[in-house]
């Protein structure tokens, strides 16, 4: 059941803003990061491997473990999640999409402009110049190595540790303190700098949207809490904006 006092702010809504997280994805058979280790793979912890200290103590093992991720999110179409979200562009004056997912399932869906906060699991850069590499061979074993300077090649994500892409992450934090509603949407809210954006909104009083069947650190601060999966809520939420238009 979506409020009607939601629906009121969001047709006289100027800016809303959506910030996505692993949750958005799991509907469409994509694990979540924490839950994204299961069978070979259940032994090490995702915190630990998503990190340059993994990829350099055992460059291999973290290569394979972004393979077997590149090929579930091969096998993986958009839900009625990402397809209601691509249509929202239209819907409002203004609408920012911010995800931290590298599986692409929003631009699969027809999302045209979505910021990358953690990069996508698509592409590689080249681990010591960090320049992009489109052209290299999806192998398994170990990384190939860069074909311009002999370094290995690494997926173009942001491990901890790292620093986010400026652009992006610029994009982002102004979309965040100019919005009107601001959706938090599948995400767990414990990874910062993305977790912060929604200190940017609220500091702007707009309303926040928590779409999560579970409790995160946000659920407290939220004006209204949808709890439960993010495509059947979208898909409903759309619908309701779309009676609204006829
Ligand atoms: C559903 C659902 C359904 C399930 N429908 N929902 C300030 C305070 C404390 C620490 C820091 C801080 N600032 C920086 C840090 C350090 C660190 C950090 O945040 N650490 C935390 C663990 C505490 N941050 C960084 O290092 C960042 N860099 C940085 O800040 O640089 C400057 C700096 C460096 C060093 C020190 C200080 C400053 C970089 C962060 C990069 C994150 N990268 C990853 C990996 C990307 C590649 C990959 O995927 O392998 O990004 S980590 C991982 O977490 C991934 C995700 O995008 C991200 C967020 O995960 P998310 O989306 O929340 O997924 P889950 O699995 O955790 O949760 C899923 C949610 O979905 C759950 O809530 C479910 O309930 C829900 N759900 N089904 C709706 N159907």
């Amino acid at each position: 059941m979506i409020p009607p006092a939601l629906l009121d702010r969001l047709r006289q809504a100027r800016h809303v803003v959506v910030l996505t997280g692993a949750g958005i994805s799991a509907e469409s058979g994509v694990p979540t990061f924490r839950e994204a280790l299961t069978g070979l793979w259940a032994r090490y912890d995702p915190l630990e491997l998503a990190t340059p200290e993994a990829f350099a103590r055992d460059p291999e093992l973290v290569w394979n473990w972004y393979a077997w991720r590149r090929e579930l999110v091969g096998q993986s179409r958009p839900n009625a999640g990402h397809e209601a979200l691509a249509g929202w562009p239209a819907r409002f004056p203004r609408f920012t999409l911010i995800t931290q997912n590298v599986d692409g399932l929003h631009q699969a869906a027809g999302s045209r402009e979505v910021v990358e906060l953690h990069g996508n699991l698509g592409r590689v850069r080249c681990s010591g110049a960090g320049h992009p590499v489109p052209d290299w061979q999806r192998l398994d074993g170990a990384p190939p190595a860069c074909p311009r300077c002999g370094r290995l090649l690494r997926p173009d994500v942001v491990w901890f540790g790292e620093t986010l892409p400026a652009a992006a992450l610029q994009s982002a934090s102004e979309a965040a303190a100019d919005c009107d509603v601001f959706f938090s949407i599948g995400t767990s809210s414990l990874v910062y700098p993305a977790a912060g954006l929604v200190e940017d909104a609220l500091g702007r009083r707009a309303i926040v949207v928590e779409i999560n069947p579970a409790e995160t650190p946000l659920t407290v601060h939220a004006t209204f809490v949808l709890a439960g999966p993010a495509a059947g809520i979208l898909a409903e939420l759309t619908a309701h904006l779309a009676e609204q238009d006829g």
